[in-house]
């Protein structure tokens, strides 16, 4: 088996179920969620093979694969179970998001049969699946070089076939302020603009935001806005000479050093701004989360800091919504329902003791920015150069210090795009390792680098029909 992530439990038998142009798709109900999810098997079906076949709510068992929702109490919500036999495929889920991770299963298990020549065979199979964690996240730095809404549909594609379920967009920054704020219009009028070495930028309107959040989904991925602040701001002080002591804008800035900017802690105009900022982002966000950044605020004095930080995570809680901030929000005062991102650092601490969950993002560990090795023509190095093993072999659960599994929420692999310019380079820097990191977010934590590197070897060919721009990593023989 080549699946990735690796599912809790399986059990093949022999013998399986072979697909043809007479195999038809039943679901449970007409509901439109149903049709969608029948409408994505045949999708992948059709890809894989050529077949059109039909999705239907009536039809005999024999010769279909049937998609259920019930109500078995056992089952986790984003789980599901998968039983292919000689006759007919089964698949069921408490909920339609188990159902989606079903189906990518059944993708993966269909093209270990080579593309396009008949017959179709599933292995015989019983799968009993279900996430180690609930958050299973990638980030996309979209500030510092700025991506369509096309590229972003793509990544949530990717990520939501390895069964990731949040996305996290780091819309501003330095570099650029990437989604329209209509009570602040310049924010992109003019923060817009601009991103790392030039080229332009750009933003998203509100309207191409929704269709973001809409397309997220209906692939089971919440998106997760970060407004970052107090640091990280200068395409805001560039937009509004108000928000600046000396009352005069800053320059735009295409350069990557980090920690030069802060909005005005003690100025009022601060807090109308992240009042309406996070209004607006509020409305837009059907999730329950909005992340506020906090990182790498070095132009921001200590109690100044301190001071912000608690004020802005009031205001998130005024507008109903459960703040995140980087593990530096950990020295600030705060609320047990806010979640701290742990990067570097012991900032988490503070916020674990503080009765925080957390979320892990280990820059040596799951920063998708940094090198494969030394040869790697983009990317950076600050955190080490990570290799495809390096992202895999660790054990999230003990890896960080003075962490209790209860505490911790799960993980989330940033990509930071101070060096990724196209779609291509998101691919090559995510893949291979996004996948690794994947499984160690939904599989049982008993596994072991050799065996992964066979099946990733494996593996390699779907990434390849995918139309993943993915790094062969020579950690790997890849067949
Ligand atoms: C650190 S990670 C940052 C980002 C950079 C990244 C580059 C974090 C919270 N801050 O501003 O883009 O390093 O790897």
């Amino acid at each position: 088996m080549t699946l990735i992530p690796m599912p809790a439990s399986i059990r093949i038998s022999t013998g399986g179920f072979t697909i043809t142009d007479q195999t038809t798709i039943i679901i449970q109900n007409s509901e439109p969620e149903m049709f969608a999810l029948g409408n994505l098997l045949r999708e992948y079906i059709e890809q894989h093979t050529g077949l059109k076949l039909e999705v239907t709510t009536e039809g005999q068992e024999p010769g279909s694969i049937q998609l259920q929702l019930n109500e078995n109490m056992t089952m986790d919500a984003e789980g599901y179970r998968l039983v292919i036999a000689t006759d007919s495929v089964h698949l069921d889920a408490n909920y339609p998001a188990g159902l989606f991770y079903g189906l990518q299963t059944l993708r993966q298990l269909l093209s270990m049969h080579p593309a396009r020549s008949a017959p179709f065979h599933l292995p015989a199979a019983s799968i009993q699946d279900s996430p180690r964690y609930r958050w299973r996240g990638a980030m996309l730095d979209v500030a510092r070089h700025f991506f369509r809404v096309e590229d972003v549909k793509r990544f949530v594609d990717l990520i939501s076939h390895y069964k990731l379920n949040r996305l996290h967009l780091h819309l501003t920054d330095d570099q650029g302020w990437r989604i329209e704020i209509k009570s602040w219009p310049k924010l992109t009028e003019i923060g817009g603009r601009t991103q790392v070495n030039g080229g332009g930028g750009g933003f998203y309107t509100q309207e191409q935001y929704r269709e973001i959040v809409d397309y997220a989904r209906s692939r089971y991925v919440m998106i997760v806005p970060e407004i970052d602040t107090p640091g990280h701001t200068n395409a805001a002080l560039a937009s509004y000479p108000e928000l600046n002591v000396s009352e005069e804008a800053t320059d735009l800035y295409e350069g990557t050093t980090v920690g030069f900017s802060s909005l005005s802690i003690n100025m009022e105009i601060t807090y109308r701004l992240l009042d309406d900022v996070v209004r607006e982002l509020a409305a837009l966000t059907p999730g329950p989360y909005i992340h506020i950044g906090g990182d790498e605020a070095r132009s921001t004095p200590e109690p100044e800091y301190r001071q912000f930080i608690k004020r802005c995570q009031q205001i998130v809680f005024a507008h109903h919504k459960i703040p995140i901030g980087w593990s530096e929000i950990g020295d600030a005062e705060l609320d047990s329902r806010t979640i701290a991102q742990a990067w570097v650092g012991a900032g988490y601490q503070g916020a674990k003791e503080q009765g925080c969950k957390v979320i892990l993002s280990p820059a040596n560990k799951t920063y998708l920015d940094m090198k494969y090795d030394a040869s790697t023509p983009i990317g950076l190095d600050w955190a080490g150069l990570i290799s495809v093993k390096d992202s895999y072999d660790w054990e999230p659960g003990s890896y960080i210090e003075k962490l209790e599994e209860s505490e911790i929420l799960g993980l989330e692999a940033p990509l930071w795009t101070e060096t990724v310019v196209t779609m291509k380079d998101i691919e090559f820097m995510a893949f291979p390792r996004l996948a690794g990191l994947a499984e160690l977010a939904w599989s049982p934590k008993d596994r072991s680098w050799e065996e992964y590197k066979g099946r990733l070897a494996k593996h390699g060919k779907h990434m390849e029909a995918l139309g993943i721009s993915f790094f062969k990593s020579p950690d790997v023989e890849w067949e």
